[in-house]
């Protein structure tokens, strides 16, 4: 497979890396180590809702600065590569058209649930992050990881592990991590872009929410709501959201947590965490998708109903 990859690269005129909606540490990171890979002919695709920008936060990836909006992606690319997107419904209308039609189609990721949507999958369910998927492709195919692709994929590697603190973190983590860093990047340095770089407005909104979380079952499921006007009072955008379900999680009672976004259609985009309870059946039953302890789904219900609908069904398994 890993020759047939990249053969397809090889041979393509024009590629496009798809990130998934709502882009995070893990998408963004394995998309910049592979335009570094790929070169001019690549462009990656940031799908964000609304405003047509790269997260904060992750600005610093390399290669950020010249990423394809929905806006101004056009239907050109010959290759089309998705990375860490675990279903084709993470990928909005217009770029999922032009996937459905292209006959060069990759699909690099980590999630379990990924049913293996493209004419070529590299998929190693369970895997910490598509960074480390990508890794190891890499390493296998010999090609050199230079100090700059280095830089991104550890930032995939150590965002999707909440700094290689979850149950996918293996030997072959480490190793990664350790192999990555050899080639001279600044490790504490990168933590201290991702996590210690954040808005005034994120922390104050996010106390807030936290501040009306609610709990179910003796403490054991704790949920947040945020509604649109949350987020309008609060000046924040959805990337804004990242965290507090880890910040509920971390309760010593809480199992599971849940973060219910509610937008203006009424339509609730859900986020679960758990400690130990498997929530690839519950997330499952939503049509959603993602990892034992980390999944998520889209309710199309006000998110009082979204609620209701998901405790009724997580009862089974506190
Ligand atoms: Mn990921």
């Amino acid at each position: 497979m890993i020759d047939e990859i990249l053969e397809k690269i090889k041979q393509a005129n024009k590629v496009l890396i798809i990130t998934h909606v709502n882009p995070d540490g893990d998408t963004l990171g394995s998309a910049s180590a592979l335009k570094l890979f790929i070169g001019d002919k690549a462009d990656i695709l940031v799908q964000v809702e609304s405003k047509l920008k790269v997260p904060e936060i992750y600005k610093f990836l390399p290669k950020m600065d010249d990423v394809k909006f929905l806006d101004t992606v056009k239907d050109e690319y010959d290759l089309l590569i998705a990375v860490d997107v675990a279903s084709i419904d993470r990928i909005v209308e217009f770029p999922r058209k032009m996937f459905d039609k292209c006959k060069n189609t990759i699909n690099i990721d980590h999630h379990k649930t990924n049913k293996g949507y493209a004419a070529i999958n590299l998929i190693k369910g369970g895997y910490s992050s598509t960074g480390e998927v990508l890794y190891d492709f890499f390493n296998e195919a010999n090609i050199k990881i230079t100090k700059e692709m280095a830089e991104p994929l550890y930032v995939a590697i150590l965002t999707d592990t909440g700094c290689f603190r979850y149950e996918t973190v293996t030997k072959n983590t480490f190793l990664a991590a350790s192999n990555l860093m050899e080639k001279g990047i600044d490790t504490s340095l990168i933590a201290k872009k991702c996590y210690d770089n954040k808005p005034k407005s994120m922390i104050t909104f996010q106390a807030d929410i936290v501040s009306k979380a609610k709990f179910a079952f003796d403490d054991k499921v704790a949920y947040a709501i945020i509604t649109s006007s949350d987020m309008e009072k609060f000046n924040v955008k959805n990337e804004h959201t990242e965290g507090i379900a880890e910040t509920l999680r971390s309760i010593k009672t809480v199992d599971i947590s849940i973060l219910l976004k509610e937008n203006e259609e009424k339509i609730t985009k859900v986020s679960l965490r758990s400690k130990t309870i498997d929530l690839t059946p519950v997330v499952e039953k939503f049509n959603g998708g993602g990892h034992r302890m980390a999944a998520g789904c889209t309710i199309r219900k006000p998110a009082k109903v979204a609620i209701e609908l998901l405790l009724d069904e997580i009862i089974k398994y506190v």
